[in-house]
């Protein structure tokens, strides 16, 4: 019978030759598949007789297994040299710059809070902070805020479901609740800022059901409305970067405040553009005034004893007005094009940075 050596070399060389694992399994094919050249002789087998049978037999499988054991080999020393090839290829190089383009900006209004916090910072106040959801004493009564007022009305204020008690909570609709909060658990002097989010049932161009107020509240034995003017023209200098802005203190009236000022600051309108700063223009950028004794006294705070100062402004007004934003509802939409346009690299100072000597 005709020696299997020959095509042993034959199997040995296929095998050896393949140069991919895809090449391998092409040989395994020719080899071992079901029309490859050993499982073709192995067909064979059938037409013998015997011992010849029996030999041709064990010579086939022994052939077979060297096959098998050949192309077990090869496939681990290609997978071996496919991997050192991709590895080599995918190096990363840890000395290559950063990318730029993935940069993120502060938002206009964290940027402005950021400057608000700094320049009351300046002037030795904290930042205080409370719960979006507050109970009616909190947002109203204590701020002698009446039961008629028509801030406590259903179109101005969200109220959430009643409570079993027959109370309902509201979402705050300035941070006010804050102070009051902070009136009742520390002692005077207090002097802190408060900025965050509130809610008011109203949408339109110019108005968001959601915006931002910062507040600040000063108390002590012998605040009075000197420091409330001195401070309050110093943050308006400081915020619009304008030395000697012209600041003016006109009289209001808020339930919570007495007697009470809001505080407008120069401006000229000439040719419809708004500019801050000169001019016989004025334009109105916050409330003030002195704390009303009953919301002292309201808040566990002796009236007899200490006295103090508060105002308030919205974020978002004072936002655009110094950074030149144009329309409210584009400061909510998160348009990557309007944040790379209107936001602030990380490590811009505020722009008021000479007023605070960094
Ligand atoms: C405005 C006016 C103001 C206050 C807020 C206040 C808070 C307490 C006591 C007294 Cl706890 N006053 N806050 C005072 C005057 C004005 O805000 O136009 N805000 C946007």
């Amino acid at each position: 019978m005709e020696s299997l050596d020959h095509l042993r070399d034959e199997i040995l060389r296929l095998i050896r030759q393949a140069t991919s694992l895809d090449a391998l399994e092409q040989a395994r094919i020719a080899i071992l598949g079901r029309k490859g050249r050993v499982t073709e002789l192995m067909k064979g087998l059938g037409a013998l007789e015997g011992a010849d049978r029996r030999e041709r037999g064990q010579a086939l499988n022994l052939l077979k297994g060297e096959a098998e054991e050949a192309i077990g080999h090869a496939a681990r020393r290609l997978e071996d040299e496919a991997l050192r090839a991709r590895l080599a290829q995918e190096r990363v190089d840890v000395s290559l710059p950063v990318r730029a383009e993935g940069d993120g900006r502060i938002h206009a209004l964290s940027q402005t809070i950021d400057e608000i916090v700094a320049i009351f910072g300046e002037m030795g106040f904290s930042v205080a902070e409370g719960p979006d959801i507050e109970d009616d004493f909190h947002n109203f009564a204590a701020l002698n805020i009446p039961p008629e007022h028509p801030a406590r009305q259903e179109q101005d204020t969200f109220y959430l479901p009643e409570h079993r008690d027959g109370g309902r909570k509201v979402l705050r609709t300035h941070t006010s609740p804050v102070q009051v909060r902070t009136m009742q658990s520390i002692a005077p002097p207090i002097r802190i800022i408060v900025p965050g989010r509130t809610f008011r049932s109203d949408h339109d161009a110019t108005h968001s059901p959601m915006f931002h107020q910062v507040e600040g509240l000063v108390i002590d034995e012998a605040t009075h409305m000197g420091h409330l003017k001195g401070c309050l023209i110093e943050f308006c200098r400081a915020f619009f970067d304008i030395d000697d802005l012209p600041v003016r203190f006109r009289p209001s009236y808020f339930p919570f405040t007495e007697p009470s000022a809001e505080v407008d600051i120069g401006c000229s309108r000439d040719g419809g553009g708004l500019k801050i700063g000169a001019g016989g223009d004025w334009l109105e950028i916050l409330g003030s005034g002195m704390v009303h004794p009953k919301v002292l006294a309201n808040c566990g705070i002796d009236p007899a004893r200490y006295q103090g100062f508060a105002f308030g402004m919205g974020i978002e007004r004072i936002a655009m007005l110094k950074y030149g934003i144009p329309d409210l509802r584009a400061i909510y939409d998160n348009d990557l094009r309007w944040l790379r346009h209107y936001g602030f690299l990380p490590l811009d100072l505020p722009s008021m940075t000479g007023g605070l000597g960094r």
